[in-house]
């Protein structure tokens, strides 16, 4: 692995921070996805938070208070050797509504105390400009991404943060995982559907104008800072086809298609053939500004970031008796892999496979900014948490990567595991799924008492860490 390759770990602002309403922030769209038996409906769009009932739990409020232990964390990250750190802003603790004309002072301070706390421990801060968060108003007002002004928004923004952290900061990712927008559209982009509204083409449309966004933020970014390296980042996988049959195959072909299409509009700079043919079969005709097109074309990514928790396969068995979940994506159950508690289906080959398509299909450098399992842990009478199961997860990734680097030439900027730290689950809202190789003290209702402490695979991962992947 080369020498500068960027070991480390990842969280997310509203699964880890907390201080929903500290230091100015406004509410953000995740801020209203309780847990419990509303989540899945409202992360999916269909239903308003506005309806639901009194009382709910909402687990991003609190969440592991990383706002206020984030030197204690940074300290921890240090301990292990951390190279870089990936997390994001919350866009609402910067513009609180949104619409502002300036930014919030104490939210950029806030983050600008974190960065010079990871620079001081040797640690690259790798920032996700937006994880899943629009402030509320936005949505409220004009629909979120639905609506064309949100790139404007996003772009003052972005642009508040290029400024700030001009000098500290050198990577940079518009949207965490771009394509959940099509899965779970509220979750993703802040989406949910008014009756009668054609789901397809409402969702098509809000993706041009994140697709618009993007490719706007890196060209300020550029104007601002040549050297800022701007990633796209989507939720990967590679798809298998269920059997030899030709169907399958073609099926399998098809969905890996659908799943790169906002990669292809980022990294290639133009909407592929198959989505365009896909909108005229559907009767969506994109709504686009004069110099839409050119500026995709012209403000294309630097590298490819992703995140991999899992392969997918598609086929001719009964999706009603054969599906599993896997990150949200369901897949059918393939009956050469094990599946986590939760059913993610794990599988480390696939990783390699999905490194190599990622690069054939883009040529360009790729960084695995999300990875592992999520699992629950057993604390023993002295303390200690025995992960073995998340050591034998995440080295037998770490090895399918380094074949890809050193066997099939792949070029691999950094590996940052998710939830490097115990944080809230995103497509739960549970703290039991937890993913660190830190533990945090705190159950599923919010009881705990954030207390900090170092799994088994702590020291493991720092030796993997100290050895440049040698020790795996
Ligand atoms: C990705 C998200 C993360 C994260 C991860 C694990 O989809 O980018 O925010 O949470 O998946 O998912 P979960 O927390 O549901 O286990």
């Amino acid at each position: 692995m080369r020498k500068d390759f960027l070991w480390g770990g990842a969280t997310a602002a509203n699964q880890a921070e907390g201080g929903y309403l500290s230091g100015g922030k406004g509410l953000g769209t995740v801020d209203v996805i309780p847990q419990g038996e509303y989540r899945s409906a409202v992360m999916q769009g269909l239903r308003n938070y506005k309806e639901l009932p009194e009382g709910l739990f909402y687990p991003s409020h609190e969440a592991i208070d990383m706002y206020t232990h984030i030197k204690e964390d940074i300290a921890l990250m240090g301990e292990m050797g951390f190279k870089a750190y990936r997390f994001s802003v919350a866009w609402s603790r910067i513009f609180p509504t949104g619409e502002e004309e300036q930014p919030n002072e104490e939210g950029l301070a806030f983050y600008e105390m974190m960065i010079d706390e990871l620079l001081k421990h040797h640690i690259e801060p790798v920032i996700t400009i937006c994880h899943f968060d629009v402030p509320l108003n936005l949505y409220n007002k004009y629909g979120s991404w639905k609506n064309r002004k949100m790139v404007d928004f996003y772009a003052k923004y972005a642009k508040a943060l290029f400024e700030r952290f001009n000098g500290k900061v050198r990577y940079w990712m518009t949207f965490n995982e771009i394509n959940m927008l099509l899965h779970l559209p509220f979750m993703g982009a802040g989406i949910s559907f008014d009756e009668g509204e054609n789901k397809t083409a409402v969702l098509y449309q809000s993706a041009h104008h994140e697709l618009i966004a993007s490719a706007l933020a890196t060209k300020i970014a550029k104007e601002i800072n040549p050297d800022f390296q701007i990633g796209c980042m989507i939720a990967a996988g590679q798809y298998y086809a269920q059997t030899s049959h030709p169907n399958d195959v073609l099926a399998a072909n098809q969905k890996n298609q659908d799943n790169f299409f906002f990669i292809d509009v980022q990294s290639r700079g133009e909407y592929p053939a198959y989505a365009l043919k896909f909108m005229e079969r559907e009767g969506i005709e994109l709504e686009m500004q004069d110099g839409d097109l050119e500026l995709l074309r012209k403000n294309t990514v630097d590298y490819i970031g992703f995140s991999y928790y899992s392969s997918r396969m598609i086929g001719t068995l009964n999706p009603d008796t054969d599906v599993t979940s896997g990150n949200v994506f369901p897949t059918l159950r393939n009956p050469h892999l094990q599946a986590s508690e939760w059913g993610w289906q794990i599988d480390p080959v696939g990783l390699r496979i999905t490194m190599n398509a990622l690069h054939d299909r883009y040529q360009k450098p790729l960084f695995i900014v999300e990875n592992g399992l999520g699992a629950n842990d057993t604390v023993e009478a002295d303390g200690s948490i025995k992960d073995d199961y998340r050591i034998a997860y995440l080295s037998a990734h770490i090895n399918e990567m380094i074949k890809a680097v050193e066997l099939d030439g792949v070029d691999l900027i950094g590996y940052t595991p998710w939830g490097w730290i115990d944080i809230v689950s995103a497509s739960s809202g549970e703290m039991k799924k937890r993913y660190g190789f830190v533990y945090v003290d705190l159950d599923n209702d919010g009881n705990g008492t954030f207390e900090r402490s170092k799994k088994k695979s702590f020291d493991w991962y720092k030796q993997v860490i100290a050895t440049n992947g040698e020790s795996v």
